[in-house]
């Protein structure tokens, strides 16, 4: 991105600023109804996303970059993530959708123009290669993907894309060894890395084996029905309390017709297909499914170190969207079957990392050494601590601009409306 010069990256990003904006609104595309209505107490009315991406943008670009006075001051605090819980959304006086519609559009005019005057060499690291640019865009990505996982909730038909995937392969050798040694983890190169990212430091990790493709249905079943969710034994003790206090038997989303599981997918009931990698787990469903398996999540340093040091496992080429190396961006509503990418493989031989399914990674999200909160520390640095799991490599519903090796997510460990799943790993005898 760097090296597109000024003015490429200048194009660059209008282009991408046009591109989330046109998937915002089509996932916004529905009746008003729809967009007010609470699916899922977890989750916003649709409606607050579509506003909040353009209340942040205004906040971001238009008063901290561009100079420009508030264009609707009164309307801030009900797009503060932090000011009303989620659940209480519904009942606040938000913009309508015509009027959310036009505000974000109002904004966007005006950023376009920052954009057309803002000097991107200058050294102010909100300006510097476009950064609140890339804070944007990777901040409506990410409400994009929320707004998904409402969509899903909802269980309304709709936006199941049937884009095509490559067909799975078995892996030959289904674990990978990883060799002792010091890696770099984080980084400190990566244009629009986020503050947690940051900063790149050496890390030595003992020998160990990941697991070469993400776990499938198939493999997840098998847990099923050896009465896993029945067995305190594979539970660490609050994930155990979680199952029996919801009285949880499968995946979200999951029923059981006789011999036969279904799924269903934006309103769509199929049965669950054995060689997709499971999503809509918890943390403590990965864990106990890991345990019970004889091995272990891997720790998120782990998981990075399989990519071998580079900004995707396959190397410094973005992967767009012409999918050759991930499946990624939506193209279809579904993660590909296992073994789909062997182009997209790290060095190692390690597949499907980026993109089908957020990783759930044993760690607890807590800065690296030597974190810089930037540039406000309601992104990262409130949510540090043991209370969020990490996650990484992004799902089939991430863009490519909001994904790559040093990517860091993070939930509950009772969470499952995302779009994860997970991988194992083991330590070397
Ligand atoms: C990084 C996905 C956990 O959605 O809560 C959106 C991203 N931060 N708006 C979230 C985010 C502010 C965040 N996650
Ligand atoms: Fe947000």
């Amino acid at each position: 991105l760097a090296a597109a010069g000024p003015t490429g990256l200048k194009e660059r990003i209008a282009a991408e600023l046009a591109a989330v904006r046109e998937r915002s609104l089509a996932y916004t595309d529905a009746d008003d109804d729809m967009l007010v209505r609470q699916h899922s107490l977890l989750m916003s009315p649709l409606v607050w996303d579509l506003a909040h991406v353009g209340n942040y943008e205004e906040l971001w670009v238009l008063r901290e970059v561009g100079g420009i006075e508030p264009l609707r001051p009164e309307i801030d605090h009900l797009y503060d993530a932090f000011k009303y819980p989620r659940k209480d959304r519904p009942s606040l006086p938000l913009l309508d959708p015509a009027e959310a519609r036009k505000y974000i559009s109002g904004v966007r005019g005006r950023v376009l123009d920052v954009l057309d005057r803002v000097d991107l060499t200058a050294p102010d690291p909100l300006r510097s290669g476009g950064y609140v640019f890339g804070l944007v865009l990777q901040h409506e990505h990410q409400h994009d993907e929320t707004m998904l996982a409402t969509l899903q909730l909802s269980r309304r038909p709709g936006l199941v894309r049937d884009g095509e995937l490559p067909p799975g392969r078995p892996a030959a050798d289904p674990e990978v060894h990883i060799p002792a040694g010091v890696f770099t983890m984080g980084t400190d190169t990566v244009a629009w890395a986020y503050d947690n990212e940051r900063p790149a430091h050496r890390l030595y990790l003992p020998g160990y084996r990941i697991d070469r493709h993400p776990v499938t249905n198939g493999a997840y079943l098998e847990f099923v029905e050896d009465g896993g969710y029945r067995d305190p034994r594979w539970w660490l003790p609050q994930g155990w309390e979680w199952v029996e206090r919801n009285g949880v038997e499968a995946p979200l989303f999951w029923t059981r017709d006789g011999d036969v599981w279904w799924r269903v997918r934006f309103g769509r009931e199929e049965p669950v297909p054995p060689e997709e990698p499971v999503q809509h787990v918890s943390w403590y469903e990965a864990d106990a499914y890991a345990r019970w398996a004889g091995k272990r999540l891997p720790t998120e340093a782990e998981w990075e170190k399989a990519c071998g040091g580079r900004t995707y496992p396959w190397g410094e080429a973005d992967p767009g969207h012409h999918g050759r190396w991930a499946n990624l961006g939506h193209r279809a509503a579904r993660p590909a079957p296992a073994g789909a990418f062997p182009d997209g493989a790290s060095p190692y031989g390690v597949e499907q990392l980026i993109g089908d399914v957020w990783e759930w990674t044993d760690s607890w999200f807590q800065p690296y050494p030597g974190y810089r909160c930037f540039p406000y520390e309601e992104y990262s640095k409130v949510f540090f601590g043991e209370t969020h799991r990490v996650l990484r490599g992004g799902s089939w519903a991430t863009h490519p601009s909001a994904v790559r090796t040093t990517f860091r997510n993070w939930d509950y460990p009772f969470r499952r409306q995302i779009f994860a799943g997970f991988r194992c790993a083991r330590s070397e005898e």
